[in-house]
């Protein structure tokens, strides 16, 4: 893990965001500030807290698959003013308020939560409600605080204060960069902060937020959560997930012609809260079927094989159990996935998909298995329920229950593929970057063509581009980048490319000419849709400003 384990405290803007950002920045806090006094009878927030988005270079869909991948946080990010009004500690008092705003009052309505103070917090994930990424940081956050106060012994005396939020939040909804992660993880860090005089550990405030926001019904893999907290300024961050979360970052070489990241939004959104069961959460469950397949046909029955302990992982089987007892684990990574890439084409071999019934016939006994493990674990007779023998209805229980997806068939030939080759690009981007001084001069061309390697897959194998990110790339790529691709879950959103400076201006002009002109965007929409990117710095407080 990075230097610093906790959330820096900064006294100044000028800690948090580049020179050229500060007088844009000031503008709009003081806007934030004058929101929050207007709302709440003058008063001003006690601190504010900040989490950002980010831009994932490469390393796409394999983080709830425990690979690891290279984002970076950007300069736009979720800001929550704050004050806590001292909580009243007299026994009667069983509640707390919490009272939330937004900048943006149109369209994000204020609202007043009355709470139980020992009642969990519900949270509607059907309803598209935007205070419930708030609620979800919330529910993260007192989970935390309420689990130490028991290890202390002092449950009884905790009581959650009453909160007065304003929140800003400029990463573009439903775009790729993550506004998700940076409004969950700024909220839990705001609720922290209130609730608690302790500094606010960096790891786990990331693994908080990564769980928080699957209470909104998603099912998030780590990535933005640990690029919006742990990022450091100028460097990106390299985050890797198993045996357990760990983030370093990597500054970019200095190449010739020097590189830098350009950001292009295509103005397709896709809301994952509503497209998940066809979309997001149907490829979380692909992989787990993929793997559990992988597992069931590779590993021979009664192997025992070491659980890694990921933030994501469940007693389920999961990609790197394969290597266990397929003779992998002496191998180096790159060689790792490359046999694994051969053992799925020979394995799993039906480009149209499975059926349930199909999956179900192989993976009956390690269903079964792992359902039974389950039921001792949790102490409830699940395994024995009266559909007990029916394969389907157990395939179903262990993997279609806990997130609704919707699928006849389950492409897990082509899902594993593009989790292995997008593993094997992120070990060979990374060496590229590491072995990359004195820089060659093709260094650059090779980054790129590892991010257009993916792009492709996540085309053809994962299916999550669309045709206009597939034009955005096209136009990118013969203006002069080096790489380009989506950036994010995809099916619209954001695309990233690596452009040598000399060439940022014909890539921004093409993409002018060639897409956004064709499209009809209002000018605040035109104004956002290219920008040029830097490394920004993570998760930070801002006190007595
Ligand atoms: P977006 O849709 O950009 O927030 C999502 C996931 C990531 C990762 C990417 C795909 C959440 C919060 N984030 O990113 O964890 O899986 O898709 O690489 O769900
Ligand atoms: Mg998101």
């Amino acid at each position: 893990m990075s230097s610093s384990s906790s959330v820096p405290l900064v006294a100044s803007l000028a800690d948090i965001y580049p020179p050229d950002a500060l007088a844009q920045q000031a503008a709009r806090w003081d806007r934030l500030r004058a929101r929050f006094q207007s709302a709440y009878a003058g008063a001003s927030p006690t601190f504010v807290a900040r989490s950002p988005g980010r831009v994932n270079i490469i390393g796409e869909h394999i983080d709830y698959s425990l690979y690891a991948v290279l984002p970076m946080a950007i300069t736009a990010d979720a800001l929550l003013a704050v004050s806590a009004r001292p909580s009243s500690s007299a026994a009667s008092e069983t509640t707390y308020t919490i009272r939330i705003g937004n900048v943006d009052e149109q369209t994000f309505p204020s609202r007043t939560f009355v709470l139980e103070k020992d009642a969990d917090i519900a949270i509607d994930a059907s309803a598209s409600e935007w205070t419930n990424y708030f609620m979800s940081g919330l529910k993260g956050a007192l989970g935390l605080l309420r689990q130490k106060a028991r290890a202390a012994g002092k449950e009884e005396h905790f009581c959650p204060r009453d909160l007065d939020v304003i929140m800003d939040g400029t990463v573009p909804v439903g775009g790729g960069l993550s506004s998700s992660a940076a409004f969950v993880s700024a909220s839990a860090l705001a609720v922290l902060t209130a609730n608690s005089d302790a500094p606010v550990d960096k790891k786990e405030l990331t693994e908080l937020a990564i769980v928080s926001e699957r209470s909104v019904g998603v099912y998030s893999g780590g990535m933005d959560q640990a690029a919006s907290v742990l990022s450091e300024l100028g460097s990106a961050l390299f985050v890797s997930f198993s045996p357990h979360l760990d983030a370093k970052p990597i500054k970019f070489p200095r190449t010739d012609p020097e590189l830098g990241f350009v950001i292009a939004q295509s103005f397709v959104t896709s809301t994952k809260h509503d497209t998940a069961p066809t979309r997001y959460n149907l490829r979380v469950v692909e992989c787990s079927l993929a793997a559990a397949y992988l597992n069931a046909t590779l590993n021979p029955p009664g192997t025992t094989l070491p659980l890694d302990a990921g933030p994501l992982r469940t007693s389920l089987k999961g990609f790197h159990d394969v290597y266990a007892s397929n003779n992998l684990t002496g191998l180096g990574p790159e060689q790792q996935l490359q046999r694994l890439i051969r053992l799925t084409e020979k394995t799993l071999t039906q480009e149209e998909g499975y059926t349930r019934e199909e999956l179900a016939q192989v993976l009956k006994e390690s269903v079964a298995a792992d359902l039974a493990n389950l039921a001792a674990e949790e102490g409830s007779s699940i395994a024995t329920s009266s559909d007990d023998a029916d394969p389907v209805a157990n395939l179903e229980k262990r993997f279609l229950s806990k997130f609704t997806v919707h699928a006849d068939r389950f492409k897990i030939r082509q899902r594993a593929l593009h989790v292995f080759s997008e593993a094997l690009r992120v070990v060979q981007f990374l060496k590229l970057l590491e072995n990359a001084t004195p820089a060659s001069a093709d260094v650059n061309q090779k980054l790129g063509n590892l991010m257009n390697a993916t792009q492709d897959s996540c085309r053809e194998l994962y299916e999550c581009s669309c045709p206009e990110i597939d034009d955005i790339c096209r136009i990118a790529r013969s203006a002069g980048a080096y790489g380009s691709r989506l950036t994010g879950a995809g099916w619209g959103g954001c695309t990233v490319h690596l452009v040598p400076i000399d060439k940022m201006d014909a890539v921004k002009a093409a993409l002018e000419k060639e897409y956004y002109a064709t499209r009809h965007l209002t000018s605040e929409q035109k104004a956002q849709a290219v920008v040029v990117s830097r490394p920004a710095r993570g998760s930070a407080t801002l006190v007595g400003h």
